[in-house]
């Protein structure tokens, strides 16, 4: 371990200063001690964040598992004719707003694979009536792939798509489809779906239209260390031009039931060192989530003093890691995810999907207000 190098990171962290391509890679080493970085990541997120942790009242909705693309990492998608296809009613996506409204949430996760007898209005639809039906549930829906999807089947600009979803309900935009951004990587698990210069370009025309997004990265599999700096740098460069993103949520590979099941699912260790990288090369990014559904809740629990400050929510109906052997519970209670986040000495903050406060009555699950803008987590840079 090299400890000067280690000495002027700590330095560039301390001062505010933007660390490089080559200080990623370098704290990436098996050999720059976890604790450490662990450490300065900390300090970043306590600068950012203070001792708060956040999660959400959420629930997720995957219309359809049919899926045109054939992603390697993917367990979730299938063919039309497979015994597991499915796309649901319009009655069914009803009938999950409604219990969404009836169990306190305030967010519905919305994506689903690309069904190619499924016409670009049907998406719209879905989105409509959703909204028409529970106006208060903030529809979080649609990766860049899928806006690209979009693209091929409406004919029209990204723009004109995400005007299209704005108006039918559309509140912000999750983080997928965006794996690892480097073509080495990328062409060889999922080779035929958006590049990195249209997710981007995605993302950079939505915050663009005042929306705002998450970022992720899938990691654990066949990339390594520099696809990864490459990965949160290009993000950390759209961050620097239009900073539209809300949260950074580092994806752990989860192997089973896909096309590479092979590969071991990433150690704890490899989990905790990349929320740490994370936070200290995304310096302009306001959140990092630790995804319980994807570490288990005792990583996930620990990443709050590796960076994370946020660990999404109580989560129902998650189908497409439980479908890659996540052995996670299919939902956390408030008063448990509460519990965790104590346990881990922070204090805990119901969020909406825009990370404002969430301000809850007495009894009732639908009786809640959001109030001003959370300031610790607004400080962006
Ligand atoms: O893009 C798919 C990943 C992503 C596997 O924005 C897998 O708040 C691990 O992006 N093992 C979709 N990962 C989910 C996602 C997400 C999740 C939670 C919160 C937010 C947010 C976004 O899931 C895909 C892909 O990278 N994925 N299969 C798998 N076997």
């Amino acid at each position: 371990m090299n400890h000067g190098r280690l000495e002027t990171i700590r330095k560039k962290v301390e001062d505010g200063e933007r660390l490089s391509f080559d200080d990623g890679l370098f704290l990436y080493q098996p050999s720059t001690p976890l604790n450490e970085i662990g450490a300065l990541a900390n300090l970043v997120r306590e600068r950012k964040n203070g001792n708060l942790a956040f999660y959400n009242i959420n629930t997720h909705l995957n219309p359809t598992n049919v899926c045109v693309y054939r992603c390697s990492f993917c367990a979730f998608r299938s063919d039309l004719r497979d015994a597991k296809a499915y796309v649901m009613s319009d009655e069914q996506i009803l009938q999950r707003g409604q219990e969404a409204v009836d169990s306190g949430c305030t967010e519905m996760h919305i994506v689903g694979g690309l069904h190619h007898q499924k016409k670009y209005d049907w998406y719209v639809h879905l989105i409509r009536i959703l909204h028409q039906a529970y106006p208060r549930l903030h529809l979080k829906a649609w990766t860049a792939v899928e806006i690209n999807w979009f693209e091929f089947l409406a004919q029209k600009s990204i723009r004109a798509i995400i005007q299209d979803m704005v108006d039918a309900g559309l509140g912000s935009m999750p983080g997928g489809g965006a794996e690892i951004f480097h073509p080495e990587v990328r062409g060889q698990i999922c080779e035929h779906k958006a590049d990195a210069s249209k997710w981007v370009d995605v993302h950079r025309t939505a915050h663009q239209m005042g929306l705002k997004t998450n970022a992720t990265m899938l990691y654990g599999h066949i990339e390594n260390e520099f696809h990864r700096v490459d990965h949160l740098v290009r993000l950390r460069e759209l961050q620097d031009e239009t900073g539209g993103f809300q949260v950074f949520i580092p994806l752990a590979f989860h192997p089973d039931n896909t096309g590479l099941a092979h590969i071991k699912k990433p150690s704890a260790i490899v989990d905790l060192r990349t929320m740490a990288v994370s936070r200290l090369m995304l310096d302009n990014f306001p959140h990092i989530k630790a995804y319980w559904i994807m570490l288990g809740i005792g990583t996930a629990q620990a990443a709050l003093a590796y960076g994370a400050d946020d660990l999404d929510g109580t989560v129902r109906h998650e189908l497409i890691y439980h479908d890659a052997g996540a052995t996670t519970p299919e939902v956390l209670s408030v008063e448990e995810i509460q519990r965790l986040i104590r346990e881990a000495g922070r204090e805990p903050v119901e969020r909406d999907t825009l990370y404002r406060r969430v301000v809850r009555g007495d009894g009732v699950p639908q009786g809640w207000e959001v109030t001003e803008p959370i300031l610790a987590a607004q400080t962006g840079a």
